[in-house]
């Protein structure tokens, strides 16, 4: 399976390449956080970019693992310009940051499994949290690698989030194939570990009994697309956030329909538009503390297009974090 490492190196070797990954990280986090204060100094909130290239608890395709060059490049792409749809100017410093990647596959070279990669990864966002002002906007990687974001972000606030999740699938498997740090499973052990106050899956169309099941267990809030017009002034309306520490907003590319996507790993028709996941997200009332944009697959991609699309919401979730 993905999930296991190749070689077995003694635990304190494991932990000293840990430490040099994340050293790579707290440097860049504390250039870049310093820097930000010295422009200015009242800046409450700037959204800082951590790429996480791990594609491996990939259950049908690979290819996550190298989305995070290819969103950057896009986001920065001349065929458009570094402001967002409101008047933000990502080209600001103030406005967002980038602190680099977690060498993902270069631990796993090292022999780190997936326990101890998941805590390097709470590990490098509890950095950037700790780095005020800057927040943490992730660039997946497949979709198992927000559990380990949210429990950094979780950890770092001090109590849990309210999650806003847009995905064609639940993601609460208890189990998917043998592996419980699954793509298909994260959101179930962000349940059990109760980093989530609120759970709401916007985009549902491929659901199974068991993640009927799982949402009935762990009270979460589905939408789903059969239904989608009835809740739309709902979700357009949102009101997320406020008694706790705030609200995590994870993306996945495929809760688009493929007809405006098709550069993901599963291609489920059905989907929303662009523009219904704008127009969610635009109108949210709450304060964004963390986020993440993934699933994007380069390798189905046609001429960078979805590379867009994903770069689009980094852009935009950036926008609605920036203070
Ligand atoms: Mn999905």
């Amino acid at each position: 399976m993905g999930h296991t490492a190749p070689y077995r190196l003694r635990p304190e070797s494991v932990q000293r390449v840990i430490e040099a990954a994340l050293t790579l990280v707290r440097e860049l986090v504390h250039l870049k956080g310093e820097t930000v204060k010295r422009l200015e100094k009242d800046a409450e909130k700037v959204p800082a970019l951590l790429g996480l290239p791990l594609g491996h608890n990939s259950s049908f395709q690979q290819g996550p693992a190298f989305a995070p060059a290819l969103i950057r490049e896009s986001m920065w792409c001349h065929s458009t310009n570094s402001f967002t749809e409101k008047g933000i100017d990502l080209n600001d410093i103030r406005n967002l940051v980038d602190v680099g990647n977690l060498p993902i596959q270069e631990l796993r070279d090292c022999g780190v499994d997936d326990k101890q990669l998941f805590d390097a990864i709470s590990s490098a966002v509890k950095i950037i949290y700790q780095q005020k002002p800057l927040y943490p906007i992730v660039m997946g990687g497949d979709h198992s690698v927000t559990w380990p974001v949210v429990r950094g972000v979780v950890e770092a606030a001090g109590q849990p989030v309210d999650i806003l999740h847009f995905d064609a699938h639940p993601d609460m498997y208890d189990c998917f194939e043998g592996n419980r740090y699954s793509h298909a499973s994260g959101f179930a052990r962000i349940m059990e570990d109760g980093l989530a106050r609120n759970l709401l899956q916007v985009g549902i169309r491929s659901i199974t009994g068991e993640g009927r099941a799982q949402a009935k267990k762990f009270g979460v809030r589905q939408f789903e697309m059969h239904s989608y017009e009835d809740h739309r002034e709902y979700l357009e309306n949102l009101t997320l956030g406020e008694g706790c520490a705030g609200v995590y907003v994870s993306i996945d590319v495929d809760c688009l329909d493929p007809a405006y996507a098709p550069g993901i790993s599963h291609h489920e028709p059905g989907g929303m538009s662009f523009r219904d996941v704008m127009n969610v997200l635009h109108n949210l009332k709450g304060n964004i503390i963390g986020a993440d944009v993934v699933e994007y697959n380069p390798q189905r991609d046609r001429d960078s297009m979805t590379a867009m699309v994903a770069a689009k919401f980094v852009r935009e979730l950036a926008a609605k974090m920036a203070k």
